[in-house]
C-alpha cells in the first residue's frame, strides 16, 4: 500500500487507502492510526487530542519512557516521560510483507538536558503495520558509563464497542496494584469494568478483549507488566483532551515494565519491549 510522509496535523507516515489507514507521527514516534483492510480503526482517538509539539497526544499509542506516570519519586515531570513528547528522527520507511514498517531513533542528541535522568541513552521504535497485525518493538539502549534503570510502557488506546461490555482474558490469577484502591489484589476471572480502572498487572502473558462485537488480541515479550485502564466519567470528564463521553468507547491495555518491574541496564546492554495486536 503507497505511503507519503505527511504533515496531518503533525510529520509523520501515512499510508491512506479506502481500504485501510497506518499513521505513525514522527511526535513521539506515535502510531496514531491502525484500521486494516475490511476492518474498522483498532487504535482510539479522542477527539479533543493536542497534535502540537510539547503536548501528549489523547489516544493510539503514547510511547511511555523512561519513567510510566510521574515516576519512582511520584513527582517527575513530564508524565509517563519525556519520550511522548519529543520528536523522534525517521530513520527509514518501507513496505514490508504486504505491510509497511517504519523505524524511529530517540538519542540524547533530540532530548536535550533532563535532570530527572541524566543518562546518555539511544531508543528506537520499529512498527511493523499490516492488515493482520500492528507490531510495536522498543529497543532501549544503555550508552552511558554507569548504570541505569528506567520504566517503559506502549499505552495502546483500543476501540471498543461499549467498555461496559468489555471482557478481558488472560490475566486470571495475576496480582495486581490497584491504582484507584491503592491496594494490591488478586484477578479472578476475566476482567470487566464497571467504574474507574487503573491497574498494573504483574503478567507476561497475552491478553483477549471481547466487546461482544470483535475480539482483539494482545501479546507481548519483554514485558513482565500489563496496564489496563479505563478513566470511567468523573476522570473523562477532568481530562480537557478526552471528551465527556468518549470514555466508553475505549480502553487501554499496555505491555509495560514499571515499579518494581523497571528495567535496569549496564552500560552497553540493550532491552526490547514487543506489543503486537491482531484478531483473534
Ligand atoms: O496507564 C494508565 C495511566 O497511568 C493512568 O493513571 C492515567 O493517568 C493514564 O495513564 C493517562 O495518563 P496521561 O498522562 O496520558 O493523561
Amino acid at each position: 500500500m503507497a505511503h507519503e510522509v505527511t504533515h496531518n496535523p503533525l510529520k509523520g507516515i501515512e499510508a491512506n487507502t479506502p481500504d485501510a489507514h497506518y499513521g505513525v507521527y514522527d511526535h513521539g514516534a506515535h502510531v496514531w492510526a491502525w484500521r486494516p483492510a475490511g476492518s474498522d480503526p483498532v487504535l482510539w482517538m479522542s477527539t479533543q487530542s493536542d497534535f502540537e509539539a510539547g503536548k501528549p497526544i489523547r489516544g493510539g499509542v503514547p510511547v511511555c519512557f523512561p519513567w510510566f506516570g510521574a515516576g519512582h519519586t511520584g513527582t517527575l515531570q513530564p508524565g509517563h516521560g519525556f519520550a511522548r513528547i519529543t520528536a523522534w528522527e525517521l530513520v527509514e520507511h518501507s513496505h514490508e510483507g504486504g505491510g509497511l514498517r517504519v523505524e524511529y531513533r530517540l538519542g540524547n542528541d533530540l532530548t536535550g538536558d533532563q535532570p530527572d535522568w541524566p543518562y546518555q541513552h539511544q531508543a528506537r521504535m520499529v512498527v511493523l503495520f499490516s492488515d493482520r497485525e500492528l507490531s510495536l518493538e522498543l529497543t532501549v539502549e544503555n550508552k552511558d558509563d554507569q548504570e541505569f534503570t528506567f520504566e517503559e510502557a506502549l499505552h495502546t488506546y483500543l476501540a471498543v464497542d461499549d467498555v461496559k461490555n468489555v471482557k478481558i482474558s488472560g490475566l486470571d490469577g495475576a496480582r495486581y496494584l490497584d491504582k484507584v484502591a491503592v491496594d494490591w489484589a488478586t484477578q479472578e476471572g476475566d476482567v470487566t469494568i464497571t467504574e474507574e480502572t487503573d491497574r498494573v498487572y504483574n503478567s507476561t502473558g497475552a491478553v483477549t478483549v471481547n466487546d461482544g462485537v470483535r475480539k482483539l488480541k494482545i501479546t507481548k515479550e519483554g514485558s513482565a507488566n500489563t496496564v489496563v485502564w479505563n478513566p470511567w466519567i468523573d476522570k473523562s470528564a477532568a481530562m480537557p483532551d478526552f471528551g465527556d463521553d468518549e470514555w466508553t468507547g475505549m480502553i487501554c491495555i499496555e505491555a509495560a515494565n514499571v515499579l518494581d518491574d523497571a528495567i535496569t541496564l549496564q552500560p552497553g546492554e540493550t532491552h526490547t519491549l514487543v506489543q503486537r495486536v491482531s484478531f483473534a
